[in-house]
């Protein structure tokens, strides 16, 4: 690869998915978790209600660019009153988690008491079970990775504080209710493009070298904020270990559909499918308003990961 080339090659056809895809009223198409299941892309995706509020729709594909919605959305506020007090303004940015032949659902619960992470599981994609509030307020965009690490659950947060702001933490759990060991392993680097905050992107895929985390980078500028993409290599053993973070990022908004929208500027992921061929389909929310997907060879963002490394901390 020369350095020059893109490092994630647009789909063509973007954006791949928009409101006018979706057989009932929505405002907006993004920010969706996607995994491969049986053989078809299944992509849980946002949509901003005609009131604000978020509920997650499907919609299924055979080859991962053309995809068919559902006629009613997949998951909308729990009516069971555990979970119910505490998603009353919507769901939103699912993560999709393979692992023991279940799928862990993570996604932001709005409330009037803060935003918060709901961990939900489904084997089917059809009925879908939820496990339990993992978060107190204001903490979003958990990803959990696709194994456990003697025995217990890891996932990749983010909290804020005014001290260390919007960094990504790590923590464990035995049973997917408990989580613990929580410790800071990647911050804000400043006047980088990632300087404002960080999170969790896509759910982490194992590869020869690490496992690859594509996350979210935030910078301010006079005219708001810049929602790019970068990448981290985490320790295959220990993945609170980051081995590598990309110096430079790897998606900015660009396409008109990215630049502006119902948030100018933003490209967003919630999930990534790795494929056999040694590449990946990246897939973003483009200024919160269409969902997009692009393809990248996974051994080059690996080795810029480990070749152009800035330090994590
Ligand atoms: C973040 C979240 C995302 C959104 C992004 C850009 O704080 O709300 O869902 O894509 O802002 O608006």
């Amino acid at each position: 690869m020369k350095m020059q080339d893109p490092l994630i090659t647009r789909f063509k056809n973007n954006p791949v998915l928009t409101r006018r895809d979706v057989p009932y009223p929505v405002a907006t198409v993004h920010n969706a978790g996607i995994v491969k299941h049986n053989d078809r892309y299944i992509m849980l995706f946002r949509s901003h209600l005609l009131n604000g509020r978020s509920v997650i729709g499907r919609a299924d594909s055979e080859d991962g660019f053309t995809f068919t919605v559902h006629p009613e959305p997949f998951l909308i506020p729990s009516m069971d009153p555990i979970f119910a007090e505490y998603e009353a303004f919507g769901v939103e940015d699912l993560r999709i988690s393979p692992i023991h032949d279940d799928y862990l659902l993570t996604y932001s619960a709005y409330s009037r008491h803060g935003v918060r992470v709901c961990l939900a599981r489904t084997s089917d994609f059809k009925s879908v079970e939820r496990v339990a509030l993992i978060t107190q307020a204001d903490l979003r965009n958990v990803v959990i990775f696709p194994e456990t690490f003697d025995g217990r659950y890891v996932r990749l947060d983010r909290p804020h504080s005014e001290i260390s702001p919007w960094s990504i933490w790590i923590s464990y759990s035995p049973d997917l209710v408990h989580w613990g060991d929580s410790r800071v392993i990647m911050k804000p680097l400043a006047y980088h493009w990632d300087e404002m905050k960080i999170g969790p992107g896509a759910p982490p895929f194992r590869t020869a070298k690490g496992w690859l985390h594509i996350y979210h980078g935030v910078f301010k500028t006079m005219a708001g904020t810049v929602y790019r993409l970068g990448v981290a290599l985490h320790d295959l053993d220990d993945p609170a270990t980051v081995i590598g973070v990309s110096d430079r990022w790897i998606l900015q908004p660009e396409d008109p559909w990215e630049v502006t929208g119902y948030v100018p500027n933003v490209v967003f992921t919630c999930g990534a499918v790795p494929e056999d061929d040694g590449t990946v389909k990246i897939y973003w929310g483009g200024a919160d308003t269409v969902m997009c997907v692009g393809t990248a060879v996974i051994d080059n963002l690996v080795d810029l990961c480990l070749s152009d490394s800035r330090s994590p901390i």
